[in-house]
């Protein structure tokens, strides 16, 4: 039994609660919280800005069902970080933000970095708080982890002034705490249960919509289950992507627009009725739409449109009731309806304007070209992190997704520079899997300096950028003296990025030039970065609505 210091007992609470790993940028005065992360067997990944270790820990909570921490130092790193508390918070996923602060003899003082730290973090937390001694932080860190995991997922933070930090204390007189276990998974009404299923069984145009909160729930045995079972036409959210292979017969992703103006009655499984599905209103859905809504917070619940059906708990537990309920009336939506002859017909429809674009040989290449080839020399188990305006949107519609957790994007918050974080933790959170970042040439300049963490880490991410010189598209040349808003340089060499580091990089101007590269660059046991020139005014295929907002 010896005296253990502040950083030590928050090392061993965060790997006692399960934390895995440890993301931040170091200074005063959290140096020695990140050195015992390290010794006491929480690995420890420095990054060059706490904005992407921010990202990281969020994604990494995801990916892994346990929070990621992030560490960020006092004042204007913990301020960077906010970053990625809102990001999480938006995705709901778990993540711990561990900011350090000024000694708190010195509050008030002018320290050095002193911040409204706790203040600044709140409206983007599900849990702020500032241990009050040396003894409780295990308390804390339980608390703060337990916050993240629990109901809705979400970010959490912990202050800690440099006092907690270095202040040491006798073992025995610590108070250690237990583990908190995985969240529960509490099973929805019986009666709304059976709702659900008459409502769908009632329905013209049934349509299941899964999203990232069924991802989440590694609910993904379950939501094949219920759809294999019911026959029912599916679509996913760009993260519930994977939950059922995109390659399923029932999906109909190519016929989104359609399939959501159309239905008649719609179950969410873990998936929100905001921006990204249009609010549930017309015109984007049909008036009268009924809505089965399952989602793990009862908060939820009617937000933008009153709910039919309300099935509030886990969405491994609740589908794996209305399986039960499906096995036993044994009813499966019919295999010849009108519904799925429109659907199918809309599908026809998308795959051949789509098909004529992705056979464009032209130079510079449009997305669609550019994203065939990346599509067809994907790993199936690749998991893919997807940043950019049309780079994102075009992009989730060509590449897919077999598993879940697969894809990492914008999200919710339609957060830009997350890319570069996100594949890090992903690589960090499943080493046996291949990363691939598809980064706009605007989202990878956010964080392109994480693209030297990855080397350090020797992670074989393999970042393509689509590179069309600017935000949603740029010039050829321009005047230096009024440089259009959305331009960057044109042609810029983001490939030489990675020899600075010990990666390496590829130029990429014609289509037939892309495969050969990419196929190195995926075997290679570095970083790579494939830089594919587009033309500056490709777009997505025609639209009925316009541009996401994002
Ligand atoms: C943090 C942040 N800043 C700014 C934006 C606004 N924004 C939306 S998309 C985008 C970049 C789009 O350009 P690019 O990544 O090159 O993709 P492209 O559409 O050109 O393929 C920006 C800056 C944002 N969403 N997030
Ligand atoms: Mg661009």
């Amino acid at each position: 039994m010896g005296e253990l210091s502040g950083a030590q007992i928050v090392a061993r609470s965060l790997q006692e609660q399960g934390v895995g790993a440890m993301f931040g940028v170091v200074g005063f005065p959290v140096v020695p919280i990140a050195i015992a992360a390290q010794r006491g067997g929480v690995p420890y990944f420095g990054f060059r800005n706490e904005q992407s270790a921010s990202y990281a820990a969020g994604a990494y909570g995801y990916l892994t069902g346990r929070p990621g921490a992030c560490l960020a130092v006092s004042g204007p790193g913990m301020i960077h970080a906010i970053a990625g508390l809102a990001n999480a918070q938006a995705n709901c996923w778990p993540m711990l933000l561990i900011g350090g602060a000024n000694d708190s003899f010195q509050n008030g003082m002018g320290a050095f970095q002193e911040c409204p730290q706790i203040e600044a973090a709140r409206p983007f937390v599900k849990y702020a708080a500032r241990p009050d001694s040396i003894e409780r932080l295990p308390y804390y860190v339980e608390q703060a982890v337990r916050a993240s995991l629990s109901g809705r997922p979400g970010a959490v933070y912990l202050d800690l002034p440099n006092d907690l930090i270095v202040g040491k204390r006798e073992e025995e007189k610590v108070g250690w705490a237990a583990r908190t276990p995985e969240p529960t998974r509490a099973q929805a009404e019986p009666s709304a249960v059976a709702r659900a299923l008459e409502v769908l069984r009632g329905a013209q145009r049934p349509l299941v919509i899964v999203g990232k909160g069924a991802a989440w729930a590694r609910a993904e045995d379950e939501v094949r289950d219920f759809v294999r079972r019911s026959h029912l036409p599916f679509l996913a959210t760009p993260m519930g992507k994977g939950v059922v292979p995109d390659d399923d017969p029932l999906s109909v992703a190519p016929a989104r627009s359609f399939a959501l103006q159309n239905a008649d009655a719609v179950l969410l499984v873990g998936a929100r009725l905001n921006w990204i599905l249009h609010f549930g209103l017309p015109p984007r859905f049909a008036k009268g739409v009924k809505v089965i809504q399952l989602d793990v917070s009862a908060d939820e619940i009617g937000r933008n449109v009153p709910a039919e059906v309300a099935l509030v708990g886990d969405a491994k537990a609740v589908v794996a009731q209305l399986n039960e309920s499906l096995a036993k009336s044994k009813w499966t939506y019919p295999q010849e309806t009108p519904w799925r002859v429109d659907l199918a017909r809309e599908i026809a429809k998308n795959q051949e304007s789509v098909g004529a674009m992705s056979a464009d040989d032209s130079v510079p290449m449009n997305y669609y070209r550019a994203l065939r080839e990346i599509r067809d020399l994907l790993p199936r188990d690749a998991i893919v992190c997807s940043e950019g305006a049309n780079t994102m949107d075009i992009g989730r519609t060509v590449l897919p997704n077999f598993a879940p957790r697969h894809r990492l994007d914008a999200g919710t918050f339609g957060t830009m520079g997350v890319g570069l974080g996100f594949a890090i933790a992903a690589a960090v959170a499943h080493p046996e899997q291949k990363v691939v970042a598809v980064e706009g040439d605007s989202a990878f300049g956010f964080s392109g300096m994480e693209f030297e963490t990855a080397c350090r880490y020797r992670l074989p991410i393999t970042f393509v950028i689509l590179n069309n010189n600017g935000i949603g598209g740029g010039v050829d040349e321009f005047d230096p003296a009024n440089v259009p808003v959305s331009v960057y340089t044109p042609r810029a060499r983001y490939d030489k990025i990675a020899e600075a580091f010990g990666g390496r990089g590829w130029f990429v101007e014609k289509p037939a030039d892309l495969g050969p590269a990419l196929k190195e660059a995926l075997a290679a046991p570095h970083p790579t970065i494939v830089n594919v020139m587009l033309n500056p005014r490709a777009d997505r295929k025609p639209q009925k609505y316009g541009w996401l907002t994002r």
